[in-house]
C-alpha cells in the first residue's frame, strides 16, 4: 500500500473553494375568488405567512383587485407546504381559496 502511494505521489487532493448552493426559490401567490371572505384571507396571511395586519390587508386587497398577490418567496419544499396548508385550512372552513407556486 505504501509503495502504491509513493508511486502515485501519495498526494491528497483538497477542495480549496467552498461551493455555495443557494436553493431555487418559488413565489407563493394567493388567487382571487368570489366566495372566500376578506377577513379569512387576512387571517391566512397573518397566520401562515406571518404578515403584520396592515401588510396582510394590503396583499388581500391586491388579490381582490388584481386577481393575484404575492405572499412570500421560499425554497421549493417550504413553498409547497405553504400552498398545501392554505388549501387545507381554507377547505376546513368551507372556502374555495386557491394558492399557487411560481418560479422566481
Ligand atoms: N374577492 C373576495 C371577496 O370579495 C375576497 C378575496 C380576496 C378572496 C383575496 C380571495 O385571495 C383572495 N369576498
Amino acid at each position: 500500500m505504501a509503495d502504491v502511494e509513493r508511486s502515485t505521489g501519495g498526494e491528497v487532493l483538497e477542495r480549496t473553494k467552498q461551493e455555495i448552493r443557494r436553493p431555487e426559490l418559488f413565489k407563493v401567490l394567493l388567487l382571487n375568488d368570489d366566495y372566500t371572505t376578506m377577513e379569512f384571507v387576512v387571517e391566512v396571511l397573518e397566520t401562515i405567512f406571518h404578515k403584520q395586519p396592515a401588510e396582510a390587508f394590503r396583499i388581500m386587497m391586491m388579490v381582490h383587485t388584481q386577481g393575484k398577490g404575492l405572499c412570500g418567496v421560499y425554497p421549493h419544499e417550504i413553498a409547497e407546504t405553504k400552498v398545501e396548508t392554505v388549501i387545507s385550512v381554507a377547505r376546513d372552513h368551507g372556502f374555495p381559496l386557491k394558492a399557487a407556486l411560481e418560479p422566481e
